[in-house]
């Protein structure tokens, strides 16, 4: 919408009314035309109730008071309420072609050759999976999502626990995800950036934390992004990062989350393989930095009370060595 550059909401991120693709766009001219026809009938409303009190007191003030047969003002009234009746019906039949329309095209957006992203709602963050034919060269991330621009994207979503909703409002219109029900829907980013959606199906505690990024980039850097997270985490290189990854492999961690190329192989919680790749952790919550990502292993739930992800308690040096050894899953 043109006229509202500037107004906060029509601009920025996180708002169906600065659409990044083609699916955003159409749901933001559905928006338009409903805001303007109720704009205008809105402003003509009062426009109407301000004359008509204006000659109401006109009327009581002009003496004689003008005359009008009772039969005449009633032909007027009944003209008037039938004529703004018919108005009435007819905007909205508009506004209800223009809706059925706009379903229309959401659901025509060209799914052929599109790239498939598989996500997986959890409670309270999003798994991301690239399917590959070749089982070893799938990709899997969490809570941010690459894609190349301007080509067709298909969202094959479920839910891993509970009903959520895969809503990016600058890409696409919200998807419910539910748990053994699996769902598709197309999207396409047109703008590069970082996209921010959230989860929009109340689902819990935490509901309010499971943000993600839609990241769209050019297809080289997409290939480049692809390529590098197929691969298995780097070895550690030194001694300090090879007892960081001792200190991962025997604690808990290893029950819930994966780190390839290691003995690390469970799909509770986020894969780790490529962590230090992502710019946030917890599901968008707090930057990817050596601080946050220490209070987030000793305390997840003094951070996000209530998310699957218990306390750990450890030495202060093998703290430090795991923080190593994390920072360097590229
Ligand atoms: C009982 C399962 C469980 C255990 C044990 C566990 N985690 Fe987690 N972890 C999770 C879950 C679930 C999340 C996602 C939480 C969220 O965002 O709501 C998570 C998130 C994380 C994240 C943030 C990842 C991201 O991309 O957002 C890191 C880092 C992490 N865990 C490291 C560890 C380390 C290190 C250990 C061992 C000291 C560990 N975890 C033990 C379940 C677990
Ligand atoms: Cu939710």
């Amino acid at each position: 919408m043109m006229v509202l550059q500037g107004v906060p909401g029509f601009t920025g991120n996180q708002t169906s009314l600065n659409p990044a693709g083609p699916g955003a766009a159409h749901i933001e001219h559905n928006f338009a035309v409903i805001f303007w026809i109720t704009s205008i009938v809105y402003c003509l409303t009062m426009v109407v109730l301000v004359i008509s009190v204006w000659r109401r007191k006109h009327a009581l003030n002009a003496i004689p008071a003008p005359q009008q047969t009772t039969e005449e003002s009633d032909r007027f009234t009944i003209r008037a309420v039938t004529g703004a009746m018919i108005v009435t019906v007819v905007l909205l039949v508009i506004i209800l072609i223009n809706s059925f329309l706009t379903s229309r095209k959401l659901g025509k957006m060209n799914g052929e050759n599109a790239l498939t992203i598989d996500v997986y709602g959890h409670e309270w963050w999003w798994e991301v999976q690239y399917p590959n034919a070749e089982a070893d060269k799938m990709v899997i991330t969490a809570n941010e999502i690459h894609l190349p621009v301007s080509v067709p994207i298909r969202i094959h979503g479920t839910s891993r626990d509970v009903i959520h909703s895969f809503w990016a409002p600058n890409v696409q219109g919200k998807r419910d995800l539910m748990p053994g029900y699996d769902t598709d829907v197309m999207m396409q980013v047109d703008k590069p950036g970082r996209w921010r959606g959230q989860c929009a199906e109340y689902c819990g505690l935490q509901h309010a934390h499971m943000s993600f990024y839609m990241v769209a980039e050019s297809m080289s850097d997409f290939d480049k992004w692809l390529a590098s997270q197929s691969q298995s985490a780097v070895q550690p290189a030194d001694s300090q990062t090879a007892h960081g990854q001792q200190v991962f492999l025997s604690h808990a961690c290893i029950m819930c989350h994966a780190i390839g190329g290691t003995t690390a192989g469970s799909r509770v919680g986020p894969d780790l393989t490529h962590l230090a790749s992502r710019s946030t952790i917890a599901a968008g919550m707090l930057p990817n930095t050596r601080g946050n990502l220490a209070g987030w292993i000793l305390n997840p739930q003094s951070v996000k009370p209530g998310c699957r992800m218990p306390p750990n308690s450890m030495p202060g040096q093998d703290l430090q060595d795991l923080l190593a050894y994390l920072e360097t899953l590229r």
